[in-house]
């Protein structure tokens, strides 16, 4: 079984018994709780007699659920609708479509609130891919999606505009999934490159735009004043107030105000100016002084594209603002170097660390499918931090995505895809094929990695039957197979001592021009460029 995330307790027994779903499912009478079952609804009805009991249990923290299967029989205790939604999910993930395991679980997560945050720069996700993204962020207990796309411009630049009719229908469908998923959707809103916060007409647009949404059925809000000028702009905002600290501590606090008294449960957060450091900066100390404490603050860690966050910067960070903070982790956001994919586990957090958090959401990449893999070793980790394995988790998170046949070959593909100038891994295994051919002089061990990475694509794509995810990652299968190709070139003709430099150095930057795409941190282009010019040197 491949579990992600990993149950808290977990008793399973090798014998495995038949079943392809309940003739009854019993739930209490709220519809929440019918909403919860519909994964195992799903399956249909079975005539093998199987019923599934679902109870609320008070004495279970919210998401927390117990799950037992025994023979004909599924009891589900649970805090609440959402945790028997998750249980649900755990029974599916045990299933394999013609039977499930006696089990016990007991499961609860480490952090109350896990998920996404579309927020990232260049292209937005599709509405189908955000639409794949909630089902699976639901299936894999992640329970916050933050609509935030920098490049929307209803989002940011033209914030003062209602939506389009087809968008807003687009986003009351996104709406409406995300509550099949129970997953919380947080509208945010960045108006800070141009709004006038102290005057009345621009909160009123702000609040315009807010209520459309909030009359689709969505109570939680983002404030995001990230990427904007840090001083004030505007000569009204110089009079009403003494830092930019103070005129968003006061927006938040007049919207939050206005969300409150249209609904008790309403939920705001906001991303301040400065959201990478330790606590340091002025407006981080009098933002948190100043704004009321019901409202969360967003951070990146100590930087914006964190590599570690240690409980310690979480600790003073949350100190600074008087209250946890809600962590926006830019892993693995890839539109600062669109160049290259994050194809790795999350790795740079611990258990202790969630400890100071109230919710983290990661910023994941351009490519929705291809982020799944890092999300969902984000699932798992903040789901059961304790037990959190970067590598089994990897691995977990590859076959979830793209089946247990392609594991292997995926991983593969994987394996080349890990670095940013902000994300640093050790070196790609090419590196240490290029050293042992530097220092040895026997080119088979380093034309052996080369004809493995040349044909990766092709295994890769018999593999894979995935259409929309071999779409996002074809300029990185290609720019593989091209560089690949190459390098083996090169070695030829060193070979047989005809090496033309000319003609490969206008090989490479053919390549290069045509496909921006970078594979194995860029060290094959680097060692083909070196190797030419040393050999037409000497
Ligand atoms: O991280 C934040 C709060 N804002 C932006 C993001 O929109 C962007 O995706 C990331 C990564 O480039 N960096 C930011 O500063």
């Amino acid at each position: 079984m491949r579990w992600l995330p990993l149950p808290r307790k977990l008793e399973v027994s090798s014998e495995r018994l038949p079943f392809a779903g309940c003739h009854a499912i019993k739930t209490p009478p709220q519809a929440d709780w019918e909403r919860a079952v519909q994964p195992l609804r799903a399956l249909g009805d079975s005539y093998g007699g199987w019923t599934a009991f679902v109870e609320h249990d008070s004495s279970l923290a919210s998401e927390a659920y117990r799950l037992r299967v025994e023979n004909g029989r599924i009891y589900i205790h649970a805090g609440s609708p959402r945790a028997a939604f998750y249980a649900c999910h755990t029974l599916l993930q045990a299933w394999d479509t013609k039977s499930i395991p006696q089990m016990t679980v007991d499961d609860s997560p480490t952090l109350p609130w896990r998920g996404v945050v579309e927020g990232f720069y260049g292209k937005p996700w599709s509405h189908n891919a955000r639409l794949k993204m909630l089902d699976f962020m639901g299936a894999h207990k992640m329970n916050i999606y933050l609509y935030a796309p920098k490049d929307d411009p209803y989002h940011r630049e033209r914030w003062r505009e209602p939506y389009p009719d087809a968008d807003a229908q687009r986003l009351n469908e996104l709406i409406q999934r995300a509550h099949a998923n129970f997953i919380e959707f947080v509208f945010c809103i960045s108006p800070g490159l141009s709004m006038v916060y102290s005057d009345p007409a621009e909160f009123e647009r702000l609040v315009a735009k807010i209520e459309a949404v909030r009359q689709m059925g969505v109570r939680s809000f983002g404030l995001l004043v990230d990427d904007i000028p840090e001083e004030l702009q505007h000569d009204a905002d110089k009079k009403a107030y003494t830092s930019l600290a103070h005129a968003h501590a006061d927006l938040a606090n007049r919207l939050r105000h206005w969300l409150k008294e249209r609904d008790p449960n309403a939920w705001l957060i906001v991303c301040p100016t400065f959201y990478h450091n330790r606590g340091e900066p002025p407006y981080v100390r009098e933002l948190g002084e100043r704004t009321e404490r019901g409202i969360s603050i967003m951070w990146t860690g100590p930087k914006v594209v964190s590599r570690e966050i240690t409980h310690e910067d979480a600790e003073l960070f949350k100190i600074a603002i008087q209250r946890k903070p809600f962590v926006w982790d830019n892993y693995p956001v890839n539109d600062y170097e669109p160049s290259r994919l994050l194809m790795g586990a999350i790795t740079g957090r611990d258990a202790e660390t969630l400890k100071h958090l109230e919710a983290l959401v990661s910023n994941p990449m351009n490519q929705a499918e291809a982020s799944k893999v890092a999300l969902g070793t984000y699932a798992d980790f903040l789901w059961n931090a304790e037990a959190y394995e970067p590598g089994r988790s990897w691995e977990n998170a590859v076959a979830h995505l793209v089946g247990e046949e392609a594991l292997p070959v995926m991983m593969e593909f994987c394996k080349q895809n890990l670095w940013t100038r902000h994300w640093t891994e050790s070196p790609p295994e090419v590196e240490r094929a290029i050293e042992d051919w530097q220092t040895t002089g026997d080119p088979e061990p380093l034309r052996e990695t080369l004809t493995a990475l040349a044909t990766l694509p092709r295994r890769l794509k018999q593999a894979v039957h995935y259409p929309e995810l071999i779409e996002e990652i074809e300029p990185w299968l290609l720019r593989l197979e091209q560089i690949s190709q190459l390098g083996l070139e090169l070695l030829d003709a060193i070979e047989e001592e005809s090496l033309r430099p000319r003609r490969i150095l206008s090989q490479l930057e053919a390549i290069r021009e045509t496909n921006e795409a970078i594979v194995c941190d860029g060290w094959i282009e680097r060692w083909i460029r070196e190797t030419v010019e040393e050999l037409a040197e000497s």
